[in-house]
């Protein structure tokens, strides 16, 4: 352990990617840490994490002093580190928001991309470097970005391995909305208080799992999904909470 702050606050986590002098570079432990992290978030309850980097980057890539080297059979293997680790991102009940504050490149685009939700800093820079190092995305960028923006954005992106401002990721539909660098804490804490406060967390955690795993299955499956999921919420008593609160013209309190 070492390279990541955890802060939190009721509900809410605060993770800090420190590896300043590499510009935050995901190296094998890193991975590994950020993993643990989610597995701990998820174990104590914790609904949403602002995920950022310390300095002037959130992440400048995977380490590229680790990957120089790399034999096939060492490259898969960091290929799928990468995978679990963005899997347990994308998959986890813990909803997490990257708050992009500097380069986002590569490996750390790929792992905003793992991030339910998008906040960059109007200074931040984006892009998918790799075709000029040689290699691909290779921590799901090129099936998280086709599926987030359409095939022929992503494979701008990827072929060209240009850098991008906020606001082009945001034309782009990379970000979900950019702002002033000095409001990126701000904002980012408002935007999870607004997830955070009064609304339910099982609602939530189905609508998460249908936006994510509706989109690879046929629309009349996805829909029923989406019907049976509703009515199990009835199973519970946040239906009932949420609407005689509404009612009774009250803020709803969710057990
Ligand atoms: N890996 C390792 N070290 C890095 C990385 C990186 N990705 N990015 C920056 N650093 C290091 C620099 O080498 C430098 O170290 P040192 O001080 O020892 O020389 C330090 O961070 C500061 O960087 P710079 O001096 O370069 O800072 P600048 O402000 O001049 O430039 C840039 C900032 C533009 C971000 C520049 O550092 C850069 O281009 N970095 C590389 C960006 C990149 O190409 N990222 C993609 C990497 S590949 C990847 O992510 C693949 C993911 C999928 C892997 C699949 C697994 C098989």
């Amino acid at each position: 352990m070492g390279f990541i702050e955890v802060k939190t606050e009721g509900a809410l986590a605060r993770i800090t990617i420190q590896r300043e002098k590499s510009l935050n570079a995901l190296n094998p432990e890193l991975l590994k840490e950020l993993e643990e992290t989610w597995k701990t978030l998820e174990a104590s309850g914790c609904r949403l994490a602002l995920l950022t980097g310390s300095g002037k980057a959130f992440v400048a890539g995977a380490d590229i002093g680790n990957m120089a080297e790399f034999s096939k059979d060492q490259a898969l293997d960091f290929a799928r580190a990468g995978h679990r680790v963005m899997n347990v991102i994308a998959r986890s009940s813990v909803i997490s928001l990257a708050a992009i504050n500097g380069f986002a490149l590569g490996g750390g685009l790929e792992l905003a991309l793992a991030c339910h939700l998008r906040v960059a800093a109007h200074s931040a820079r984006l892009g998918l470097p790799e075709v000029g190092l040689g290699i691909i995305p290779g921590f799901g960028g090129t099936q998280r970005l086709s599926r987030l923006i359409g095939p022929g954005g992503a494979l701008r992106v990827i072929l060209s391995g240009e850098m991008f401002t906020a606001a082009q990721a945001l034309s782009m539909g990379i970000v979900e909305e950019v702002v002033e660098d000095a409001e990126l804490e701000r904002r980012s804490e408002e935007i999870a208080r607004a997830i955070l406060d009064h609304r339910s967390h099982l609602a939530q955690r189905s609508a998460l799992t249908l936006v994510r795993e509706g989109l690879d299955l046929p629309l009349d499956q996805a829909l029923e999904r989406e019907a049976v999921a509703f009515s199990e919420l009835f199973n519970s008593d946040h239906p009932r909470t949420g609407m005689t609160a509404f009612l009774g013209k009250r803020k709803p309190e969710f057990s």
